[in-house]
């Protein structure tokens, strides 16, 4: 039955249909498939098929707009059935997507995981400046923080939160998490980034970990 559901949502995004797919979310609510299944089988590898179309110019950017907006679309019905689960608290966590990136559905998604963990999240958005990463990091006394980016062309805004943290000396301060489309563990390890992780569900496995472990 789950197939059924998630294969008709994943479509929908592929198609870029805004009312389709919080319809066919809300369907697959209902008939009780779990806000992770959808969210990473139905609207993320649905956005990985429409990434591919573009990428291969078998569709255009209009269209690659119009499954954007429906994934966010998608993101509003589910996102708030993410339930908080009674844990205690088990850190801070600043998350954004890089200067010149404003591909922001990953992100949302494990600021999302990240709460229903019992986490903390200060989201400071999308383009986001490099030192405001660690501005937002030092005002609310962060554990960890997570740099999103989508893009080949942006990925260096990771390494440039890490080179700011050096050259202010807080690099010891903080754990660094760096994910999104292009980044990968040989990426996060060239950059001295202590977290990688391919999805948001791991991510979250990630940040607690490195939180028991105390790596900073
Ligand atoms: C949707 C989308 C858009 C939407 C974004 C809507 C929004 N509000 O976010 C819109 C239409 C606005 C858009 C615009 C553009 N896009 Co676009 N977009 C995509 C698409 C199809 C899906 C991205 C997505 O949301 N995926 C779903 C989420 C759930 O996946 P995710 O972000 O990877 O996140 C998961 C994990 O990576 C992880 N994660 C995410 N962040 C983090 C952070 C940390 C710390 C950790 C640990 C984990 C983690 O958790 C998530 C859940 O599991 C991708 C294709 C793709 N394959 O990624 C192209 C893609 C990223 N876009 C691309 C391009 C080129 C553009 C544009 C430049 C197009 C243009 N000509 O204008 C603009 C860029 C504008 C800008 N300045 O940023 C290219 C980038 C190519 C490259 N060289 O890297 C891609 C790869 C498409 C392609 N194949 O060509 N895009």
């Amino acid at each position: 039955m789950m197939g059924k559901e998630i294969e008709a949502l994943k479509q929908a995004v592929v198609n870029g249909d805004e009312v389709a797919v919080p319809y066919l979310a809300r369907k697959a609510l209902d008939a009780g498939v779990s806000p992770i299944d959808i969210l990473e089988k139905g609207i993320s590898e649905g956005a990985q098929i429409v990434g591919e179309q573009f990428e291969k110019m078998e569709i255009f950017l209009t269209e690659l707009m119009l499954s954007g907006e429906a994934m966010m679309a998608g993101l509003e019905v589910v996102l708030p059935h993410v339930k908080a689960e009674d844990v205690p608290q088990r850190g801070k966590v600043v998350v954004g997507t890089v200067r010149g990136d404003i591909h922001e559905i990953g992100k949302n998604i494990f600021k999302s995981l990240l709460i229903a963990n019992g986490f903390e999240v200060s989201d400071i958005g999308v383009d986001v400046p490099t030192s405001k990463f660690v501005a937002e990091a030092e005002k609310i006394k962060a554990d960890i923080i997570a740099v999103s980016a989508l893009m080949t062309s942006t990925l260096g805004g990771q390494k440039d939160v890490i080179d700011f943290l050096e050259q202010t000396g807080d690099r010891a301060k903080y754990i660094v998490m760096v994910g999104g489309g292009p980044t990968n563990q040989e990426w996060a390890d060239e950059i001295g980034a202590d977290g990688f992780a391919e999805t948001a569900p791991e991510a979250v496995r990630v940040a607690a970990k490195l939180i028991e472990e105390g790596r900073r």
